[in-house]
């Protein structure tokens, strides 16, 4: 399990029930699919975070390292479109009733989170391409990009980088409606742009 996971609440999700109802109290379990890891109960949760495996962890934490900073709600949960297809569906049509607005989903390999996500949701679909030891990512990016004409996700870049991009998107959409977090986007962008111009290059 990965460091930052240690203190999180865990409980197992059965699929239909209400999340909030899931992270109160209770001893973690084993860790495995299915399991809702997380919850940032700061104000709604309007973001939902769908890993295929535990393994995406070390990606996805860049995600909600960002989403923190933001102080913006988001729900974290491990469910593999392979593994465990049904609860996956389960999940995703639930999220409408917590008041979820958009979903990021990250895998790896032959990366179906994404688009199975998609193809159960109206609601916008973020894919980060998980990076893979066999091929680096590129299966994952191919998996997550090529979707078919009418379920569109929006893919990120491969890794960390795309990890980020996810978290920021998400806030971009979210933003068009809620001016206080298109603010803080701004700022954001206006401090990253401060700290490129004062980088200095001798020649
Ligand atoms: C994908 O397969 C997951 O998203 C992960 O990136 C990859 C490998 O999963 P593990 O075998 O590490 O559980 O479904």
């Amino acid at each position: 399990m990965h460091p930052a996971m240690k203190d999180w609440p865990v409980r197992r999700y059965r699929g239909d029930e209400p999340v909030s109802r899931l992270v109160q109290g209770g001893t973690p379990p084993n860790f495995a699919s299915g399991v809702l890891l997380w919850e940032e109960v700061i104000m709604s949760k309007p973001i939902s975070i769908i890993m295929g495996s535990q393994s995406d962890f070390e990606v996805l934490n860049e995600t909600i390292t960002l989403l923190k900073e933001f102080k913006a709600g988001f729900e974290v949960i491990v469910l593999s479109a392979h593994r465990t297809p049904r609860e996956l569906v389960r999940y995703v049509e639930s999220a409408p009733r917590r008041k979820v607005k958009v979903f990021i989903a990250a895998a790896g390999g032959a990366a179906a989170l994404a688009g199975v996500i998609a193809a159960h949701t109206s609601l916008p679909v973020i894919g980060i391409p998980v990076e893979t030891k066999s091929l680096k990512g590129l299966d994952s990016l191919l998996s997550t990009v090529q979707m078919p004409a009418g379920i569109p996700v929006a893919c990120m870049t491969i890794g960390k980088a795309g990890a980020r991009n996810a978290a920021i998107f998400a806030l971009e959409i979210l933003g068009v409606e809620d001016k206080k977090i298109h603010a803080q986007l701004s700022a954001y962008k206006k401090k990253m742009a401060v700290k490129i111009k004062k980088i200095k290059i001798r020649c």
